[in-house]
């Protein structure tokens, strides 16, 4: 059972998680935001760690980048990433840093914000257009405190219009996906709180437009397997923000609070055919407040490549069987031996076998790499406040 397939180690070695530039920045919350030494002070910096964590692990190909806090000439940080083994994934957006915002931004009241917002989108395009990036990630911190605060159904409406008008500006092999998020900022309503109201809004532009699932975006207690499924089953997972939370928005390291969370999703992935699939993007989005940054992202990216691993060691003959046959704990049973395999040992072997460290974290622990960063690099900047 803990033996993988030839099938299985291809399916593994296809797999591909994009980094976050903004998870290699400090990072905190409203109380206190601890620097780390050897943060990176600009995007080229960034760009390298993450590097890092591809060298290590050959799982993280690609990185996001966000505007404008990873601004630089896009030519030279293209050809620094190809140069460093990386390319650049997608670009995320920001409207939620800007006083105009304080009301809105895509759905503000007034055309003018409105249209300001339009045109930072507009502007995340031609970034894609220098970075040869195919994704724009679109979340809208926007949203009301207070009942009668905001006209609800009449911000869906102005979300609309201006998502068409970004979504028009999309070149031939671009992509939107917009993110959902049940609360925060906003604690009243939210303008895209839930994948229900991504997906009607992404359905209304066209097939270059579909949903972004952050996993740490629902609330308590919420099946996001099922919106694993559902999505995939309508062709609507655009990418996935993988992290994991206890209680609200904690983007800590994706596995970390609950495994057999992460090994369920990743089930319907594969069930759903969206494992190395081109069209679903597997990003991370994630901080790390007190830990190490790349060692937190080489810990995040072997979490979800030993999960997916347990997902893959399903007998879906013998689960499909069990469930015609409505034999509850048989299936139940099939399902639960994946997941308490350990699959460690073999992908250490077989990682050995690639010519790759069997302990990533262990070989970037000995490279010296976080000592050298700390000794060269003075005055990181935070996550969000970046170059
Ligand atoms: C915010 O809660 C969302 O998860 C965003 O995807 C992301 O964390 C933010 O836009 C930073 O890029
Ligand atoms: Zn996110
Ligand atoms: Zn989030």
């Amino acid at each position: 059972m803990n033996t993988l397939t030839p099938d299985q180690l291809t399916a593994l070695e296809r797999q591909s998680i994009e980094l976050p530039s903004w998870a290699f920045g400090n990072s905190g919350t409203r109380f206190k935001v601890y620097g780390t030494p050897g943060t990176p002070r600009d995007p080229f910096e960034k760009i390298a760690d993450a590097a890092q964590v591809h060298k290590h692990t050959a799982l993280a190909p690609t990185v996001a980048l966000h505007i404008p806090w990873d601004m630089s000439d896009f030519g030279d940080l293209r050809k620094h990433a190809e140069d460093h083994g990386v390319t650049l994934g997608t670009i995320n957006s920001n409207t939620f840093q800007d006083d105009d915002y304080k009301f809105g931004a895509l759905t503000h009241e007034d055309a003018a914000i409105r249209q300001k917002a339009i045109d930072h989108h507009f502007e995340c395009i031609d970034v894609m257009d220098a970075t040869g990036s195919r994704d724009l990630k679109i979340w809208l911190a926007e949203g009301s405190n207070y009942p009668g605060q905001a006209d609800m159904r009449g911000r869906q409406d102005r979300l609309n219009d201006s998502l068409q008008k970004i979504y028009a500006r999309l070149g031939d092999d671009q992509r939107m996906v917009l993110e959902y998020k049940f609360f925060e900022p906003s604690f009243y309503h939210t303008d895209v709180p839930d994948w229900g109201t991504s997906y009607a809004q992404v359905a209304s532009l066209g097939d270059k437009a579909l949903v972004c699932l952050d996993t740490g975006h629902h609330a308590p207690g919420t099946n996001i397997e099922f919106i694993v499924m559902q999505l995939l089953r309508l062709g609507k997972l655009g990418s996935f923000d993988f992290n994991s939370r206890f209680y609200a928005d904690d983007d800590l390291i994706v596995g970390a609070a609950d495994p057999f969370q992460l090994f369920r999703i990743l089930f319907e992935v594969i069930r759903g055919d969206g494992l190395n699939n081109p069209d679903v993007t597997f990003m991370l989005d994630q901080c790390h407040n007190v830990e190490d940054k790349i060692p937190g992202q080489i810990r995040s990216v072997l979490n979800v490549q030993e999960m997916t691993a347990r997902a893959l060691l399903v007998d879906r003959d013998a689960l499909a069987a069990a469930q015609r046959s409505g034999d509850v704990l048989a299936a139940n049973a099939v399902f639960m031996d994946a997941f308490y395999t350990d699959a460690r040992p073999a992908l250490a072997q077989w990682r050995e076998s690639r010519g790759l460290p069997a302990d990533p974290m262990a070989a970037y622990a000995a490279s010296g790499y976080q000592q050298k960063i700390a000794a060269d690099r003075v005055g990181g900047v935070q996550a969000g406040w970046g170059a």
